[in-house]
């Protein structure tokens, strides 16, 4: 949510074009607006409403002087997405300009307190009342940094900052608190930005600055202070990522990329089969088990409770980790609370996160190396399916069901799952070898208003899925529904040509699905069943199928019904004309409550 970068060159490069390029990186964080402020012998700011491409069009925002500067994309929270609110935001002179991801949960007493004493806002922003402060305390006689530190003990809330002034030329500030940050040392070439993606071309180099560590960037290198003025030693990991990872490599859109490097997320993630040895055998007094996470992450989680029940005999809870804090009473030393998340900077589930610390033992399922959960949980399991740069989340989903399903298979002690496991690679492959049907379905349904997804058991989870990916891209009404539950009310909602995917894999309650499905083909429903190759009753009783190998068991069957789904999203979003990247008010990391 928000994504902010700021890079310092040596040698009087331009630094414009490398904000540009580096802000593109984040534009899967917000796309209400993009800006740049670069420093020559004043402030130069460009900023507008839109996606980077519209704004640069109208502006060019490689367009600007100065070896400095610092760059934002945003997701609106407070005002509305338009050029005044657009960041940078810039103090009463114009010399300070701040980019900011968080939220300032005061900034109406601090706005109120600072037009008192003559400061006069321009924009409805939260964040405008950083440089106004800045400006108050450099105006008291700090310099830019005591003024930063001044400032953060001021202001309440969550924040990734970076700031430049004219007063003190050649150097970005930087800090955090609960958003993300991290430095990048290059050669030559210094960076703060909000996640690793943005500046992988200049540098995988990466220092993950903590809470209220002042960074600042100078030409000769890169300081990071605490608050009380010590120097700290920081130490520089090497990223694995490389820039290759992060672009489109000839696809027409990150998600059908993503989708495509499924097999390659599970077989990767695969290795971290020894980590996960090592973490179960250390948790063997556990006796229950909470899986915490948001959206696709929290589909994950409900495949982890069927799993780990039904082969460890563990007990297992799946909570939102925005509902977690009502649930917190039963958790102790005995619970493992295990934290899903993509992105590793989810604001719920880090609170969530910081609550079940204080009682149990934590583990983070993560597919972004650094990012907080992992360096705030007991254990971390990575899932390895390299940098996700569509919104809505495909291979990174892969890549936790396989962390569950290894984590499963050890504490159940269950080979022939970790057997089954191995295959599932080569059932992605030959998936994904033949999509056209999917791809003329998308041509038949693109039109309706309304859709249900209906599973049962271990297909349950699949078809939550596979209706929030429909919903996220292409903005039509979709629900998912146990199959069993349809006579419990959404029945209801079945008439002639409403579209029901039915999600059946073979299995031992194939032929009660298999009922659920007459029951609202009797209705008139148009049923897109998703099973076996084999399956020749389900072919025949549905209006379009997509078939599987079937071999696929019920057990594994997540690991791979789920991409024909993410297809029939994706290609929908496509046969609309919408941006499956970039679906409207959604952003690949939700960094507010
Ligand atoms: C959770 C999540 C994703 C979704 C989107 C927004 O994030 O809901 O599942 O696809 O990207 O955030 P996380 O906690 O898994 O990072």
């Amino acid at each position: 949510m928000c994504g902010i970068v700021g890079c310092i060159l040596k040698n009087n490069e331009k630094a414009a074009p490398v904000l540009l390029d580096c802000i593109k990186k984040l534009e899967y964080r917000g796309y209400d607006s993009v800006g740049i402020a670069t420093v020559s012998d004043k402030i130069n700011i460009k900023k507008d409403a839109g996606q980077i491409n519209k704004v640069n069009l109208e502006l060019d925002l490689a367009d600007m002087p100065g070896n400095y500067g610092i760059a934002h994309v945003r997701w609106a929270t407070h005002g509305d997405p338009n050029k005044a609110n657009s960041h940078p935001q810039v103090d009463n002179t114009g010399k300070i300009a701040v980019v900011h991801n968080g939220i300032i949960e005061n900034y109406e007493v601090i706005k109120k307190e600072l037009e008192s004493q003559g400061h006069v806002f321009k924009s409805d922003t939260d964040t405008e009342v950083i440089p106004h402060l800045i400006e108050k305390y450099m105006d008291q006689g700090m310099d830019l940094e005591h003024a930063l530190i001044e400032t953060i003990g001021t202001i309440h809330g969550a924040y990734a900052i970076a700031v430049i002034s004219l007063d003190e030329p050649n150097k970005i500030l930087a800090t955090r608190k609960d958003s993300p940050l991290i430095v990048g040392v290059g050669e030559d070439q210094y960076f703060v930005a909000s996640d690793s993606p943005a500046i992988l071309e200049y540098t995988r180099n990466i220092i993950y600055p903590e809470r209220d560590e002042i960074v600042i960037l100078e030409p000769e290198g890169v300081t990071i202070k605490d608050k009380q003025g010590n120097i700290l030693e920081k130490e520089i990991e090497v990223i694995e990522w490389t820039p290759k990872m992060a672009q489109k490599e000839g696809y027409d859109y990150f998600m059908i990329k993503e989708i495509n490097e499924q097999a390659t997320a599970v077989k990767n993630t695969l290795t971290e089969k020894e980590n996960i040895e090592k973490i179960v055998e250390d948790l063997d007094d556990i006796n229950r088990i909470c899986f915490v996470a948001c959206g696709t992450s929290y589909h994950a989680s409900l495949t982890g409770k069927y799993l780990i029940e039904s082969l460890a005999g563990i007990p297992v809870d799946v909570i939102l980790a925005s509902e977690f804090k009502y649930s917190t009473n039963t958790l102790n030393e005995k619970t493992l609370v295990i934290f899903i998340s993509q992105s590793g900077e989810t604001a719920d589930t880090l609170k969530a996160l910081d609550i079940a610390n204080k009682t149990s033992k934590t583990l983070g399922i993560v597919n972004v190396a650094g990012s907080s959960v992992t360096r705030r949980a007991n254990y971390v399991i990575h899932t390895q399916a390299g940098p996700e740069i569509g919104v809505a989340a495909t291979k990174t989903y892969l890549g936790q069901l396989t962390a569950i399903y290894m984590l499963a298979g050890l504490l159940a002690k269950n080979n022939t799952l970790m057997e089954e496991l191995d295959r599932v690679p080569e059932f992605i492959e030959e998936l994904l070898l033949d999509t056209n049907s999917i791809k003329e379905m998308a041509t038949r349904y693109k039109d309706n208003n309304d859709f249900y997804f209906i599973g049962r058991g271990y297909s349950y989870p699949i078809a939550l899925e596979g209706a929030l990916k429909l919903k996220e891209i292409t903005y039509i009404h979709a629900e998912g529904y146990a199959a069993g539950e349809l006579k419990h009310g959404p029945l209801a909602l079945i008439d002639i040509g409403v579209p029901v995917v039915v999600v059946l894999p073979p299995g031992e309650d194939h032929r009660k699905t298999m009922s659920n499905l007459e029951e609202v083909k009797s209705r008139g429903a148009r049923v897109i069943a998703i099973g076996a190759s084999d399956d020749a009753m389900l072919i025949s009783k549905s209006d379009d199928a997509f078939t599987i190998n079937p071999d696929v068991t019920d057990i594994i069957s997540p690991l791979v019904y789920i991409i024909p789904l993410q297809m029939l999203a994706y290609y929908i979003a496509i046969e609309r004309e919408l941006d499956p990247d970039k679906p409207k008010n959604l952003a690949k990391c939700v960094t507010v409550e």
